[in-house]
């Protein structure tokens, strides 16, 4: 499956066609002569080629990094490496959580190549999203997803020697987690060529960042517990994005940040683009209160992935704990049960804490730093934008400064709401 030879090129349409020509299983699994195989580059993404090729039987994915950020070009370089922690982390999170991510049909390190299963009828759940869309299989997929991947690469399920074997296997991806470190937690903060937002609406609130050192100590905090936190492998980038979806499938594809880092990164992400599409939401009615039941929706599901992965979460725990953390010989008898028990409560309100902390984060990069999302980017009407956004900020703020207020999911999600018709002062101009 896994191929190492040959020197880099990028390839296009007529090279891929040559190249999967040479291998006897796909052009199987292809069908037909290769001449007649449809080929597609559809890559939407910031950094990567991908193309969907179609043959007579069937059909793939092929992703191939770039050695630059597409998004900006080849001024900004990045590291072919990618494809290779990519392909390590799907390897992983296949045998940690089946059926959730795209089976891996092929990998060639030489050309940062990788070649998947073609997801069909499947879409990028952040398009569905944006149309509107409820997935009832998402909460348990992604609560599965999350609680395994997290928990059996944590210090809770696996021996010293295995966790650090692990740390050491994705610890080259720093060029990755880089990326995060910048454009997360830190350029929203400060003047940086790559900022954009919402102009001239959000101006005064860009500015406001800028100048808040309460945000600024908050996001260092978080920006710290990123770089220093190796608490489990993490996908790194679990944003709606990432996730492919249909009525009753889903499939977590992209790793390529995967590091050892804080399991809040991961949880939060999924939080934080649930919320933003929350707040996009009323920008997409073609009538007042149109998508009340999917908006009622986001925020049920947003409750459910938090209380669905902690319950899973913590019956692996409870069920699986063959780590070498908190080593069952010290917590005997009624008593040593109740106290671990307790211990599991306050780890898992901890989680909790840094969740509401890294949502925030994720929440206002995507609206004052380099890389947007549709959810907001799709709502035409600047102003009408910038009232979603200001209200999607307001609420990470509060989120990230005063973190111990929520409690508990429905604070976050009765914030929310509350916010739903806030108007900022520019709404009516
Ligand atoms: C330059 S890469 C910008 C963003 O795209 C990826 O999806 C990550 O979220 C990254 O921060
Ligand atoms: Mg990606």
């Amino acid at each position: 499956m896994t191929q190492g030879q040959g020197d880099y090129r990028i390839l296009q349409e007529a090279a891929l066609r040559d190249y999967l020509a040479g291998l006897p299983d796909l052009k199987g699994l292809l069908g037909g002569e290769p001449a007649s195989w449809v080929i597609t580059e559809v890559g939407d993404g910031n950094l990567n080629l991908v193309f969907i090729a179609k043959g007579a039987r069937g059909g793939i994915a092929v992703k191939q990094a770039l050695p630059y950020v597409r998004l900006v070009g080849e001024s900004w370089p990045l590291p072919l490496s990618r494809a290779h922690f990519e392909y390590l982390a799907l390897s992983r999170q296949a045998q940690l959580a089946p059926g959730l991510v795209p089976a891996l049909l092929h990998h060639n390190e030489a050309l940062a190549l990788t070649v998947m299963e073609l997801l069909e009828p499947h879409i990028i759940m952040r398009k569905g999203l944006v149309s509107g869309t409820q997935y009832p299989r998402f909460v348990d997929d992604i609560t599965t997803f999350m609680a395994r991947t997290l928990f059996l690469t944590s210090d809770l399920a696996l021996t010293a020697a295995d966790k650090k074997e692990g740390i050491a296997a994705f610890a080259g991806n720093h060029a990755l987690c880089k990326i995060t470190e910048d454009l997360i937690f830190t350029d929203p903060y400060r003047i940086a060529d790559q900022n954009r937002w919402t102009v001239p609406y959000l101006d005064a609130l860009a500015a406001a960042l800028r100048d808040d050192m309460d945000l600024h100590v908050a996001i260092s905090r978080l920006k710290l517990k990123f770089m220093a936190s190796p608490e489990a492998l993490l996908h790194g980038d679990l944003h709606t994005g990432s996730i492919m979806v249909t009525d009753s499938q889903t499939r977590v594809i992209d790793p390529e940040f995967a590091f050892y880092g804080p399991m809040g990164f991961d949880v939060g992400a999924v939080l934080a683009n649930l919320l933003m599409a929350y707040f996009a939401s009323v920008g997409h009615e073609r009538s007042p209160g149109e998508r009340r039941a999917f908006e009622g929706w986001v925020l049920d599901t947003v409750e459910k992935v938090w209380n669905g992965f902690a319950r899973k979460f913590l019956d692996l725990w409870r069920a699986e704990a063959a780590g070498d953390a908190y080593p069952i010989s010290l917590f005997a008898g009624e008593q040593g049960a109740a106290r671990l028990e307790a211990e599991r409560q306050a780890y898992m309100q901890r989680l909790f804490a840094d969740t509401v902390g890294f949502a925030a984060a994720k929440t206002i990069r995507r609206i004052f730093g380099l890389a947007h999302n549709i959810d907001f980017e799709l709502i035409e009407d600047p102003r009408k934008r910038a009232v979603s956004e200001a209200r999607a900020v307001r609420l990470a703020r509060a989120m990230m400064v005063e973190t111990g207020s929520f409690p508990a999911i429905a604070d976050v999600t009765g914030a929310a709401k509350k916010l739903r018709d806030w108007q900022p002062e520019f709404a009516n101009g």
